[in-house]
């Protein structure tokens, strides 16, 4: 059963779309399953909410979470990196290419910000608010805590990457956090999105979806 939320409310509610790129759609370098399934239920919700944000991920070429970066390694295998264990993904989402736009169903007009992740190359960033050494900010809990926004709306790529990550920071950064699930889809690598469904659960996540919000 989801849980209740209380309605939409601009003066303190943002939506967040994460990474809906056309590399994590189907026929990109890392395509979430059905990843294009949510554009049209991220454009209601976009539609639904004054205030919106998108994340786009934005990797330098040779960046240090591709498996191309560490010869003799092979995509979806971990490593050890300074910061912790780093994943290793195909070469995606590299800066200016067709594969980092937007999938071109979704409707980004009214995105009043776009925050790049991953730009830096010794350091991946899942989430919208930290790098993956989860120190570095991106100054988006800035902006967010700037324009007054308390309530965190998620929806996009990957469920249990990117919008986990995200989600599990916003809560550490006391941001009320709700994620769409409807509005995701996930990689799900060795049970991936199981456990990112209860961590997020676990740190006051609300999971919910779409239709709750009508
Ligand atoms: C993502 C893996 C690598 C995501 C980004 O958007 O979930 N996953 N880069
Ligand atoms: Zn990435």
């Amino acid at each position: 059963m989801d849980d209740v939320i209380s309605p939409v409310d601009a003066r303190r509610d943002v939506l967040v779309v994460v990474d809906v790129q056309n590399d994590f759609c189907p026929g990109g370098a890392l395509a979430v399953a059905d990843g294009d399934a949510l554009v049209p239920v991220a454009n209601a919700l976009i539609r639904h909410f004054e205030h919106v944000v998108l994340t786009q991920d934005w990797h330098p070429p040779a960046h240090r979470s591709f498996a191309s970066s560490h010869p003799g390694r092979a995509p979806f295998e971990t490593i050890e990196l300074d910061y912790g264990a780093q994943t290793l993904w195909p070469d995606h989402c590299v800066q200016g290419s067709a594969g980092a736009a937007f999938h071109a169903g979704l409707e980004t007009t009214r995105a009043e910000l776009v925050i790049r992740k991953g730009f830096r190359t010794a350091i991946d960033s899942y989430s919208a608010f930290y790098e993956n050494d989860r120190a570095t900010p991106t100054g988006l809990a800035g902006y967010l805590r700037d324009r007054g926004f308390s309530r965190v709306f998620l929806c996009g790529l990957a469920t249990d990457y990117c919008v986990a990550y995200s989600a599990l920071d916003a809560r550490r950064l006391h941001f009320d956090t709700v994620v769409l699930l409807d509005a995701t889809r996930a990689i799900d690598l060795d049970g991936s999105l199981e456990r990112a469904l209860a961590a997020m659960r676990d740190a006051g996540v609300v999971l919910t979806h779409s239709a709750r919000l009508r």
